[in-house]
């Protein structure tokens, strides 16, 4: 049920004891965004939270004013501003010696491309805040146009014969701002998922976590499907599960299959591979030059060892 803005919204440890996402959100059925919200309520658990979220699904999650589907205090940002107003909020928080925890919590287009300023002024300040990138791979919220997340050959309402380029790299471009800490998080790994969530928000500085969040509508996937697709993606390699401490000492959390089933079957599920991902070749191409890369900073950390 849809439960009245403030009641329950105070951000206290205290008073915040329902889920961050609750009953009556607006969410497409299968949404990944909603599962990764439930993870980090779990992960919050009573501990004081605020959110801030830019104009993606995120925000239009909660329904109509003046009822919020949010179990927590949220202000709703411009894309620009998003990390900057986090980073008042924690400032604030600072200032009056409370433990509150500010999440800013955006999708793909909001991080990747039009907010990416902010985010980086923020990381290089390492500004208190947690900002998770929920990364469905387009601009959901208004009909599903490519961001720079799209991966290689997906169709998209502005690639409708499937994207050429591959997807940007935005872990190791947060990582290189030697932020304490960067993680990509599996949502179907539920120990990773939370072990990741709670070790960010417990930690102190900018931390960044990278959530594949299947997105049945864009992906033109079954509702169903959505942990099924987060693990097929990882075992053909398409998305690295890993840590990075301090900017450069990274962990590999799980070692994947590099399968080409795996990728076949992880595009033969989703309806927005249908017209584009004919060069199954040119994608596994760039996955393992990925992989290369990532093997290498993670090879820097066991010589140090
Ligand atoms: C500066 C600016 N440009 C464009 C828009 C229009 N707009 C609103 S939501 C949205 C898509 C956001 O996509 P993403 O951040 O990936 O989140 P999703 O909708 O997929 O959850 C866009 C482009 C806007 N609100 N502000
Ligand atoms: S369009 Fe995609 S990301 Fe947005 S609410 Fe629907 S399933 Fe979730």
């Amino acid at each position: 049920m849809i439960e009245p803005l403030l009641d329950g919204m105070v951000g206290t440890a205290a008073d915040r004891c329902e889920p961050l996402l609750r009953e009556g959100n607006t969410n497409c059925g299968g949404c990944g965004m909603s599962i990764a919200l439930n993870f980090l309520s779990h992960a919050v658990s009573r501990r004081p939270v605020q959110m801030v979220i830019p104009a993606c699904c995120g925000i239009v999650t909660p329904g109509k004013f003046p009822n919020s589907a949010y179990g927590a205090p949220v202000v709703a940002a411009t894309f620009a501003s998003a990390a900057a107003v986090a980073t008042g909020l924690a400032r604030v928080a600072q200032l009056n010696g409370d433990d509150t925890r500010v999440v800013c919590f955006a999708g793909d287009g909001g991080t990747y491309d039009i907010g990416m300023a902010t985010i980086s002024a923020a990381a290089e300040r390492n500004e208190d805040i947690l900002y998770i990138c929920y990364d469905n791979e387009i601009y959901g919220n208004t009909g599903g146009q490519r961001s720079s997340a799209t991966p290689m050959g997906a169709s998209t309402t502005t690639t409708p014969r499937g994207k050429g380029l591959d997807k940007k790299d935005m872990l190791s471009i947060m990582a290189a701002h030697g932020v304490p800490y960067v993680a990509s998080v599996s949502l179907g790994h539920p120990e990773d998922t939370m072990r990741k969530m709670s070790h960010a928000l417990e930690t102190r500085g900018f931390r960044f976590l990278h959530v594949l969040s299947p997105c049945p509508t864009g992906w033109k996937s079954e509702p169903s499907e959505g942990i099924a697709l987060v693990r097929l993606a990882i075992r053909a390699g398409l998305f690295p599960v890993v840590e990075v401490f301090d900017g450069w000492r990274t962990v590999i959390n799980v070692e994947p299959e590099m399968s080409r089933e795996a990728l076949e079957e992880y595009l033969a599920r989703q309806g927005r591979f249908r017209k584009g991902s004919g060069d199954i070749e040119a994608v596994r191409r760039a996955v393992e030059q990925h992989w290369k890369s990532l093997r290498a900073r993670a090879a820097l950390e066991d010589r140090d060892d």
